[in-house]
């Protein structure tokens, strides 16, 4: 029989996307959306038609299989733990359960085993962690990972609907002689780079570049490997960036990583120098791989290579991600809250 999928946050640019990834999957589910009280009533696209927004509550769960869960951490805190009282399985795109030790954090293709102990919420990684452990497990498994150095180069999207509309708000207003003012973001957006993504923590690192230490430890399962991040706000729309540094232990040539990362699950490599070939946001926004390219030897070090990096931080980074969570989830018969 069909499952019942609730989608929490439907009206949000993570949530849409997840309904338009459930219908161009054709996820054999009845989706039903739901949103804050201000939206409820309102109407969103799936499938060729309209469904109609309802409200979350404390008793939306009933009745579903999965939910869903893009509406913040404080909604995730509030109410993940109710739907999965209720036997209702949530994947959750939220900062709120990824660093529970009773919570599986899950990237398909890289730890789709780690479902098997779930409790009932499982956590979908940041977006800038997704696309880079997508990329160096299989490289990781070849030669062993000591050292990650990497820096973003991440789009407003990541942010949601109100950071894309001040992106464009901004660009409008300066290129018409008008001021640009920031509302969502500390600093100008538009022709600018921010390194700062998240808040400040003790260390002067931001939430950002540690949620990316400690996510990539977890999926990877491996507490060894030692990373470093900086974390910077681009003014593009969609699409995430990131230029990797990696140690590893045994040698490891470019040749070798790119013929690996050829065969690897969920990636595409895209690396001619030559033909001036090379990932960039523009080109991986709306697709579902995770691309990779520049690779090549660090020669500074004894067995490192730098790489780029590239995917679609709405896609792969959140609700494509969520999607495959919970297919796997139906794969592995694990649709049930133990
Ligand atoms: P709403 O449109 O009703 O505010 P984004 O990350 O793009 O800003 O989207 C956030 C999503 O989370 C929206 O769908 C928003 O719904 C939803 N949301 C925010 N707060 C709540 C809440 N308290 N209960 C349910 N959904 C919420
Ligand atoms: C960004 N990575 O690009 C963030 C968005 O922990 O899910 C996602 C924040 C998170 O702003």
């Amino acid at each position: 029989s069909r499952v019942k999928v609730a989608v929490a946050g439907a009206t949000g640019a993570v949530g849409r996307e997840m309904l338009k990834v459930l219908e161009q999957r054709d996820f054999p589910a009845e989706v039903v959306p739901f949103a804050s009280a201000r939206s409820a009533g309102s109407a969103v696209p799936f499938k060729g038609a309209e469904l109609t927004v309802r409200e979350l509550k404390e008793d939306s769960f009933k009745g579903f299989d999965i939910a869903l869960f893009s509406a913040g951490g404080s909604t995730s805190e509030k109410f993940a733990p109710l739907a999965a009282k209720s036997g209702c399985v949530v994947v959750d795109n939220s900062s709120a359960w990824r660093m529970d030790p009773a919570c599986p954090l899950v990237v398909p293709e890289v730890n789709a085993h780690d479902l098997d102990w779930h409790k009932g919420i499982i956590a979908n990684p940041n977006c800038s962690t997704i696309q880079m452990v997508v990329a160096l497990k299989p490289l990781h498994d070849a030669a062993r990972i000591k050292r990650v150095i990497v820096s973003t180069y991440q789009a407003v999207s990541g942010t949601g609907q109100k950071a894309i509309v001040e992106l464009e708000n901004q660009v409008r207003r300066l290129m018409s002689g008008q001021e640009a003012v920031p509302e969502v973001y500390p600093h100008q957006i538009a022709f600018n780079c921010l390194p700062q993504i998240d808040v400040f923590l003790d260390n002067d690192y931001t939430k950002e570049e540690m949620k990316m230490v400690n996510e990539t430890k977890k999926i990877m399962g491996d507490d060894s490997i030692r990373l470093t991040a900086t974390t910077v706000r681009v003014p593009v729309f969609y699409g995430h960036s990131e230029s990797v540094n990696v140690e590893f232990e045994k040698p490891l040539s470019a040749k070798q990583a790119r013929a690996i990362l050829a065969q690897a699950p969920g990636v595409r490599v895209l690396d001619n120098p030559r033909e001036r070939i090379y990932p960039m946001p523009i080109d991986a926004a709306g697709q579902d791989e995770t691309f990779v390219g520049r690779i090549r030897q660090d020669e500074t070090v004894e067995n490192g290579l730098n790489m780029w990096i590239v995917a679609d931080n709405i896609r792969k980074g959140a609700a494509l991600n969520a999607v495959q969570i919970a297919e796997a989830l139906i794969e592995r018969d694990l649709v049930r809250v133990p």
